[in-house]
């Protein structure tokens, strides 16, 4: 079985790295101009040739890609490969607008599947290992992304698809799986109902790779408390490719982008200034190796950093921090800018579950922020004053965190529904509106 640790790719000098993305960008950007006519009209409105396109130095001369354009273009405005080559289709999980559906050829699968088992084998898998996908297999890139790349490793892999609890959990167990692949709140389900029904001993997993939605470094702490295991991040979208755009290595430390596919930039959101590794913005990719869907210059609206110091495990590859929100799902209330995942460091942090949903309305004009938080079953056999002591207390916390006044809810276990994809933590009725 071929190792997929590529140490070659992963751990090349950036300038050796930096040669290769740019002989790749040229010939990308040739690629597209030729057969793209959505993409060429963009080129030529800015006055860009491919020939001004020599390496990455040249990269901020291109127009961006945003999902709007991808919307415009939709079914197979974007697409750079006959529709024959064509061997598969995944589309977004987004339930408004119009789905946003990508496309492979062959080669396409195969150069994302090697992101997705480099990733594997960063959490420590080896042919050894008991792979348990439980992400969405269909149209979701989830299920089958991991499943290639845990094939590729040549892992055991337990097809399992999200859902179905019980048979999970029973699976689990009999098969020994070693490695758990799934969202990372579905994990924190799997962990309770472990628990819960007291397999969580009987369980041999030593790592998970988790992804497809925001988790804080305080939920990656229950998670591997609970299940006994390591975490890692994994990240991608559907627009380019998948799972496997950056990943994890054993140093949890940001998530290494895969570079020699794709191309990171940081901007700032609003005027489209390319930022210095290090600072905050948007992320941006450029894919120089697809050969279906090419993004260029795409705008993927997740704030995150980049950071290009070296990591102690050898790959010379930059790291993207986790995403810290969407420029999309920010909320913006009573005009303070307010990130979900700022909610959940401060619920983690005073000790509560993961089991959470904020809801903003807007009542007389104004907005109105609540946070239901699931109580534990200690918490909830204690008394009502008890209670109210950690809501004023969650309340306050939450006030130096954000800079504005939520309402707080400890509501009874088990009341807020669990995902088993990616979770619904936010409920925006001013949209209604
Ligand atoms: O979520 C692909 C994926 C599947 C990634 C399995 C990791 C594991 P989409 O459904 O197109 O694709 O959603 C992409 O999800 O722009 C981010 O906002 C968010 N996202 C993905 N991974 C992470 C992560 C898949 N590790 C969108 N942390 C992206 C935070 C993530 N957000």
């Amino acid at each position: 079985m071929e190792n997929y640790y590529q140490p070659k790719i992963e751990t090349m000098p950036r300038e050796e790295l930096q040669k290769l993305q740019s002989e790749r960008l040229a010939a990308q950007i040739k690629h597209v101009y030729e057969n793209v006519p959505y993409y060429r009209a963009k080129m030529d409105e800015k006055g860009v040739t491919p020939d001004d396109i020599k390496g990455i130095e040249d990269l901020h001369k291109l127009p961006f890609l945003s999902k709007d354009d991808l919307r415009e273009a939709y079914p197979y405005g974007l697409l750079a490969a006959p529709l024959k080559d064509c061997v598969r289709i995944h589309s977004t999980s987004g339930t408004t607008g119009k789905r946003v559906v990508a496309f492979y050829t062959q080669h396409d699968i195969d150069l994302w599947e090697d992101c997705c088992a480099r990733a594997v084998v960063a959490a420590g898998g080896t042919s050894d290992d008991v792979c348990q996908v439980c992400y969405g297999y269909g149209l979701f890139t989830g299920g089958m992304g991991l499943h290639g790349g845990s094939h590729k490793v040549g892992c055991l892999t337990l097809p399992m698809s999200s859902g179905n609890t019980a048979r999970q959990l029973q699976f689990m167990e009999d098969l020994q799986s070693t490695i758990l692949c799934c969202t990372p709140s579905y994990a924190a389900y799997l962990a309770e109902s472990a628990i819960e029904t007291g397999v969580r001993d009987r369980l041999k997993l030593k790592a998970g790779i988790f992804g497809a939605e925001a988790w804080t470094e305080e939920m990656r702490h229950d998670i591997e408390e609970k299940l006994g295991l390591k975490a890692f991040d994994i990240y991608g979208l559907t627009e380019l490719s998948g799972p496997g755009v950056a990943f994890e290595c054993s140093e949890q430390g940001g998530m290494h982008i895969n570079e020699d596919h794709f191309i990171a930039e940081i901007i700032n959101p609003v005027t489209g200034e390319v930022l210095p590794y290090g600072e905050k913005g948007e992320l941006v990719f450029t894919s120089i190796t697809k050969e279906a869907f090419p993004m260029i210059r795409y705008r993927t609206r997740d704030i995150c950093v980049l950071n290009a110091e070296k990591c102690s495990c050898g790959r010379t590859h930059i790291r993207m921090s986790k995403p810290m929100g969407r420029s999309d799902d920010m909320l913006i209330i009573r005009g303070v800018n307010v990130f979900p995942s700022q909610i959940e460091t401060v619920l983690l942090n005073k000790g509560m579950s993961a089991n959470y949903q904020i809801i903003v309305d807007r009542v007389n004009n104004s907005d109105t922020l609540d946070i239901n938080v699931e109580m534990t079953p200690d918490l909830f056999s204690d008394s009502i004053a008890e209670i109210s002591k950690i809501e004023k207390d969650l309340v306050n916390s939450l006030k130096a965190m954000l800079g504005i006044m939520a309402k707080v809810h400890l509501v009874e276990p088990k009341s807020i529904t669990r995902s088993e994809g990616k979770a619904v933590r936010v409920i925006d009725n001013r949209k209604l509106y």
